[in-house]
Parts: C-alpha cells; structure tokens; sequence
C-alpha cells in the first residue's frame, strides 16, 4: 500500500464486495463471465467514489468557496476503471484481488467499452480539465448530456467507412454511474410569452408548450492522490407522463405532441460532427436542454448554501466549452428576470460576471449561427431577451463608434444579410467577463482576425490559455513502462508536478537510459504490432520508424497530404531502382462524420492504398501503412507510447492547438509538423533541433492566398508530386477500377486545394527525409526522444487549469 493512499484497503472485505456485486447481476464466481466480473469490480469500486463524491458534495469549505461549473456538450472522458485504480492508489492491490479470482486486471479492464460521449479534441479536452481539477481540488462540477449513443462506431466494408451505433452502456447500466432522482430539472420548450398585469406592473413570463425532464446521473471524477471526488454531472432527457401541457393553442397543441415523442430522443445521441455547425433543431434543442438543466442546478446549489442570489459570481464561475453552451447566458437572464424578478441592470451585472467562452476554432464552418425565427419559435422568451442584450450593446457600439454602421454590422448578435441569424460567438463574447483561445498563436489570430473590433472594444478580455492533456492517463496509464524509467531517474511525484520531467533532460546523452528509453519504446510497438497483427492481421516490423496519425478526418487536418507522402514513397521504391529508405510504417486512425463525403472518401483512399501497398511483394517490410479503425481513447492509449513520429500537419491558421500533438511528444515521439496551434509552443520548448518543422506558416499562407494559388503549378512542377497524383487517378490503388479515388485528387486540383497541400508537399518530403536519415542514427534519435518527454511538462492540464483559475476563475483549492 502506497503512503498516498486514501482508503485503508481491506482485501477480503473488498473480495466479498465484488462477490455480493456478482450475485446483484445473478452469478456466482462459477458462472459468471469476464463481462459481469468487470462489472462486480466497477460496481465494487463505485460504493467508495460515490460515497467520496457525495461527501464531497457536502463538504461545508466546498459550499463556502468558489467553483467552476464546466459547461460542454461533450466529454470524451474515455474508460474509466484503470483511471480510477489509479487515482484512488489501488492499481496493485486490486491486481492481486483479480487475480486470485483467476484473471489478469488488464484483460478485465479491457472488458470495458469507451464511454465516447465527444467527438475529439474539446471533449477530450473538456475530460482532461475535469481530472485536472479533481488532482488539485479546485472545486468544479462538469455538465454535459448523457447520450444513450456516444460517438458512432466506425468499420471499412471494402475500405469505405461504415457507421454503426455505438451503445456505450451495458443492459445492466454503466458501474461507474449513479443516478439522481432528487435533483432532476424540468426544462422547457415551445410555447409563448404572456404578458402579466400584477399592482400596475408588467411584466412578461414564457409558457411553454412542452416539459421534458432532466434527470442526472453522476460519473465521479476522482482526485489524484486524494478523497477529492466530483461529479460529471450528464442530462438524460425523459418524457414528462403525463405530458405537461399547461397552456397551448391548437397549434401548439399538436407540435408539442409530435415534440413530446421527441423528447425521449433529446438525447439519444451525440452530433458526430468535429469542427462543423450543422444547424439541426434537434441539435439546439439538446444545447438548451443542457444549459437549462445545468444552470437550474448551479442555482439550486447556490441558493441551497444559504447564499444570496447577487452574490453568485463570488461563488459560481460558468465556463462554456465553445458556443455549443451559449444559451445558458439568455437562460440565467430569464430565471433572474422572470423567476427572481431583478431588474435589467442587477440581472445583467450577476449574469455577465459570472461567464466565460472558450473559443476552439476559427473555421467558418464551425461558427455556430441559428436562424432567429427557429430559436423565436422553440424559445421565445430567450430570443427576445436577446435582442435586449444586442439592443442594449448596439449602444454600446454606437457610442464607442458614432456612425459607424459597419461596427454595428459585425458586432451585431444578429447577422441580418439574408435570413437572420443568431451569432452564437458575439453573444458569448458579449456576455462574459473573459473569453479565451486554446494556444498561442491561435488567441492571437481570435483578437486578430474572428474579433478585432470586440478587442478593440473591449481590451484584455480576450486572453490565451494554451491547452494541456493529464499525465496520470496519457503518461501514468497508457504507459507504465516509460512511467517506471522515469520514476526510477526522478522519483514518482511527477504525474501531479509535469515541470518535474525536466530533470531527465540530463540523461539525453547517457548511454544506459537511452538503452532503457528506446527498450519501453520498442516494447510499446511490439504491443501495438500485436494488436494490429490480432485485429487486422498484418505483420509488422518493429524496427520500423511507426509514424502516426490519429484524430478526426478533416480536409484542413491534411491526411491526404500524408497520404501523397506514402505514395510517392511507393512511388520511389517501385520506380528507383538506387532508392533506399528506413523501413517506415504508416498509422492512420480516424472517423469522417457520416455527411461529410470528401472525408469519407479520403478514408477509402488510405484504405485502398494500404491494400496495395502492403500486398505488394517488391514493397516487402520497407512500407507498411495500417488505417486502425474505430479510434476512440482506449485506442489511442495503445498507440500513443508506440508513435516515433507525431504528425500535426494542419495548415497553417486552422488547427487552433491540437492535443494529441502533446500527448505524443510527451511519450517521446517526434513532430513534424507546421507553425500551427500548440505546435509553436511545443517547439518553443523542445527547441528547433528536437521537432521538424516544414511548410508554410500563416504569413506565408497569406502571402501565397494573395499572390493567387495555383495547384496546378505544383503538379507540373513537381514530378514527384505529379506522379503520386496521377496515380489517384489510373487502377494503381483499385486494380480494374480507375477513377474510384478521383473526388482525392480533385480535391487538391479542380477544387484549387483549400488546405494547400501540394503548395507544402515538397517541404513536407523534405522534412520527412531528414527524419528518415535522423532516425538511422538510433543515438541520435533516442537524444531527441528524451528531450521531448523531459520538455514538454507545460503541457500538463493542470498548469492549463492553473491558468484559468489565475487569470480568468479566481479559485482557491479546497484540501479534503
Ligand atoms: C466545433 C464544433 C463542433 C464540435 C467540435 C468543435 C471543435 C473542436 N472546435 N474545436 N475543436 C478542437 O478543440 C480542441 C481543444 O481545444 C483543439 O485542440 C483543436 O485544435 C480543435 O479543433
């Protein structure tokens, strides 16, 4: 028993526990499967963290601080019962309880399915800030909905991707949860505002339509090290029976009927899309169902603490992950106005002391808008509480800017060129008291180009927090051998402390560690060529360089100029006949959302490309590309220790930080990558000689935008690249059926390559022959692998949280 930990463990009290479980699911220890003893042990280990999370819940220093309410629509929080041993200081003795029921705990823990309840970087993101919070015990509660489906599942049927649901939940239920009943919500939709006379006063009220119900489940977010436990608190929307018609029109009546049928579909399932604002009803639905449920309960929470309601910003902080939350703003204006009846002013004060907006993305696509007349129509009161706060502003505008109505027209929360529409980022920024980017650069291009004028208007409200990943799941975790190596140089305090990484810089050059470093490296491919060997039957070389690209499928991410890289490294090997390379395999893991075709096909692309390339004889073991399907957290806890180089090729402006790209570095794979995100800053820290940067950056993109862009220079140009082109488009990839991998090249032809691929490509090779030739020198490599790891201890997430509780939530760490 380690000295950190928290419960005193009692082995057979916790080995009769797990039994007493197993008859709760009828077994016994004879007839139950792997399934149900994963379940005993979850259900075994949820008695302690529920309990610690309803103490904390009712730790009186806790109701007396201030706490951060974390407000997504997503969090991508990954398997939990590895991560929870290993915060709750019983990874070992549990191991040696599971194993004298007769099983090894990492085949248990591999009975677990992912909780995917996000769709990429911000709901990982949001999931890694929850840990961060929990290890340093700043008080924090995490909302978000509680999705009967998570993130699809994703299969190749002849190399094109196939979507199936992904029912993430067990029949029995998911152990770690609990379920709330004494706090549910009801929430709203539909309806009208009426208008009420009460001792010569008006004042105005929304009566919906429609009632859903809110009922939350809880999923414990454990401390490390500590007794610390709060809730992920998620929102399962449940039809009201009888259906709570209070007042309607005929009109009404039916739509709220037909509503009422969709209300146990609210949240039946997360919007597959990354990056991409598809504008559905169903979809604003789910964010005010969110936002209302959650604002009902921080309110519920405040004013159950005896705290008065003009006091909440010294209390609550409400962080909105994106816009994707935004309608929380206009919701606690009306539950302060029409509920609590404060006026304007008192209302406005309270409300926007107490938001914040984290931006993610500056791609237009992304940038949620809802049409005016949808959002009158689902919530009428919201909408024209907005229109107050923009008329309001609007003044504020006027007067900073006399006359000048183009100010007006960009800062509008109403866009009115064509149907109108609500600009979900103007209201955000107009309604908190600090709005921040997730990298650098990327805060610098958000005052620069998305918000000049509000931070003109506005100084010092737009502010930077580069984002951050735990080391207790992407180091600890994922891998316990580089975790041994360095707790043996460094001692074990460095998954709370990541700064303390620093100190194996000084082994860079021992021989010994190297020796060590790059052995945990090679054993973290063999497992991963285990893997691939078991599920795709594919044998890989562990000498290989395993270059790595894993996160969604999105033209600006650029896999496809990835994937002109591997072809024209085919292209090589087949047609020079002096061409050597290092023996290179190439991963790809990635999910298109289901409508976005030009990913979907660039997904089919990869795919028919490895089919040649691996079957290929005259290839042999020199080039190996494998697309891993269905990448999702415990996925990546595979791949991750076994990358040696990390691709982060975004262009230049796009990728607003990227967090994989951290993760990788910090177990010791090298970047190439662009100027673009975290990646300035990562190699800020690695420095020049430990990172490969190539291509342009967002002045050069700019410039070459201005100058005119011509692909189809580059192809003419460019032999090489014209080559691995021109075989997109003959039977090279698809043997009989020329053509099939067409909509690839016109992408980057026809379509004149948004994302300037082939402008990059020539860099991009370059880059990648210098790692071919660094990585033939294995001291030289194991030099740069070290330093990696040992440098980029800012990119723990909680300095990130550090951070936001400094500059932007005020907190103070309540110690339990
Ligand atoms: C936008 C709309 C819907 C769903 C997701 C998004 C989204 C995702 N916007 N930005 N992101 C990513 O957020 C990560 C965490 O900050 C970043 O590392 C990454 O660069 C963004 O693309």
């Amino acid at each position: 028993m380690t000295p950190k930990q928290q419960h005193a463990f009692d082995k057979s009290a916790f080995k009769a526990s797990m039994t007493q479980h197993l008859t709760q699911l009828g077994r016994t220890p004879e007839t139950a499967e792997m399934r149900d003893w994963y379940l005993a042990l979850g259900r075994a280990l949820a008695e302690h963290t529920t309990s610690d999370l309803v103490a904390t819940e009712n730790d009186l220093a806790i109701k007396q601080a201030k706490s951060v309410n974390y407000l997504s629509l997503e969090f991508l929080i990954g398997r939990l019962t590895g991560n929870n041993l290993i915060s709750m200081g019983l990874y070992d003795e549990i191991a040696a309880v599971v194993s004298e029921f007769g099983f090894g705990l990492t085949d248990l823990l591999e009975q677990e399915r992912d909780p995917s309840l996000g769709n990429g970087g911000l709901g990982r993101l949001a999931a890694c800030f929850m840990d961060s919070l929990a290890a340093q015990q700043y008080p924090a509660v995490g909302y978000g909905l509680h999705y009967e489906y998570g993130l699809f599942r994703q299969s190749f049927k002849d190399g094109a991707q196939q979507e199936a649901p992904d029912a993430w939940r067990e029949p029995e239920g998911y152990p770690w949860e609990v379920v709330r009943p004494d706090l549910a919500q009801t929430v709203g939709f539909y309806g009208h505002v009426a208008v009420i006379e009460e001792n010569g006063h008006t004042r105005r009220e929304w009566v919906p339509s429609l009632h859903i119900q809110a009922m939350p489940w809880d999923l414990p977010i454990v401390g490390y090290q500590s007794n610390t436990v709060y809730p992920l608190r998620l929102w399962e929307g449940r039809a009201l029976t009888p259906f709570a018609l209070d007042a309607f029109n005929d009109g009404d009546y039916t739509r709220a009927q037909q509503a009422a049928i969709d209300a146990g579909n609210l949240t039946k399932v997360l919007y597959p899309n990354d990056n991409h604002d598809a504008g559905k009803t169903l979809r604003l639905m789910q964010q005010y169902f969110h936002s209302a449920a959650s604002v009902g309960d921080i309110l519920r929470r405040h004013l159950d603490a005896g705290h008065p309601l003009a006091a909440l910003p010294d209390y609550e902080t409400i962080q909105l992950n994106d816009t994707h939350p935004t309608i929380a703003i206009p919701e606690l204006m009306r539950v302060l106005l029409d509920e609590h009846h404060l006026s304007w002013d008192d209302a406005w004060s309270i409300s926007s002391q107490t938001f914040a907006y984290t931006n993610h993305t500056l791609l237009p696509e992304a940038l949620e808008t809802w049409s005016e007349s949808l959002m009158a129509n689902l919530l009428p009161r919201h909408m024209e509480i907005i229109f107050e706060i923009n008329h309001r502003f609007l003044q504020d505008v006027a007067a900073k800017w006399p006359g000048d109505v183009r100010k007006q027209q960009v800062l509008s929360v109403i866009d009115d060129q064509g149907e109108r529409m609500v600009r979900m980022a103007n209201l955000c920024v107009i309604g908190s008291y600090a709005v921040n980017g997730v990298a650098a650069l990327h805060s610098e291009l958000v005052k620069r180009d998305l918000f000049p004028e509000f931070d003109a208007l506005y100084p010092g409200r737009i502010q930077n927090v580069t984002n951050g990943i735990t080391p207790r799941r992407w180091l600890k975790f994922c891998n316990p051998d580089l975790s041994a190596l360095i707790s043996e140089k460094i001692g074990d305090q460095w998954p709370a402390h990541l700064e303390q990484l620093e100190q194996i810089a000084q082994y860079a050059d021992d021989k010994a560690f190297q020796k060590a470093f790059m052995a945990v490296k090679k054993r973290n491919k063999q497992r991963l060529a285990d893997w691939v060997k078991t599920h795709l039957d594919i044998t890989l070389n562990t000498d290989a360089i395993f270059d790595v690209q894993i996160k969604r499928l999105h033209e600006y991410k650029r896999q496809h100029l990835n994937l002109l890289h591997v072809i024209s490294l085919y292209h090589r090997l087949i047609h020079e006949p002096n061409f050597d390379m290092t023996p290179r395999v190439v991963f790809f893991a990635a999910k298109a959302a289901p409508g976005y075709a030009l990913a979907k096909s660039i997904i089919f692309a990869i795919n028919k490309v490895a089919e040649t390339i691996n079957n290929d004889p005259r290839v042999g073991d020199k080039l190996k590309v494998v697309f891993i399907p269905d990448y999702r957290v415990s996925m990546a806890e595979i791949i991750i220790p076994a990358a040696d180089v990390s691709e982060q090729i975004s262009m230049a402006g796009k990728e607003a930080s990227g967090t994989g790209n951290m993760k990788m570095a910090l177990n010791g794979a090298l970047t190439i990558g662009t100027m673009d995100g975290a990646n300035v800053e990562i190699r800020e820290e690695v420095g020049d000689d430990n990172i490969y940067i190539f291509g342009l950056d967002v002045e050069g993109v700019n410039a070459l935008r201005e100058k005119g862009y011509h692909p189809d220079h580059e192809y003419h140009q460019q032999p090489l690249l014209k080559a691995s082109l021109d075989s997109l488009l003959d039977d090279t990839f698809t043997p009989g059926h020329p053509g099939l991998l067409r909509p690839v090249f016109d992408s980057v032809m026809a379509s004149g390559d948004p994302y300037l691929c082939l402008a990059d490509f020539a860099d991009y090779v370059r880059a990648h022959n210098q790692i071919d030739s660094d990585y033939r020198d294995s001291t030289l490599w194991a030099h740069k692998a070290i330093l990696n790891t040992a440098l980029v201890g800012k990119f723990s997430s909680d300095r990130s949280i550090r951070d936001y509780v400094t500059n932007i939530w005020q907190l103070k760490a309540v110690k339990r």
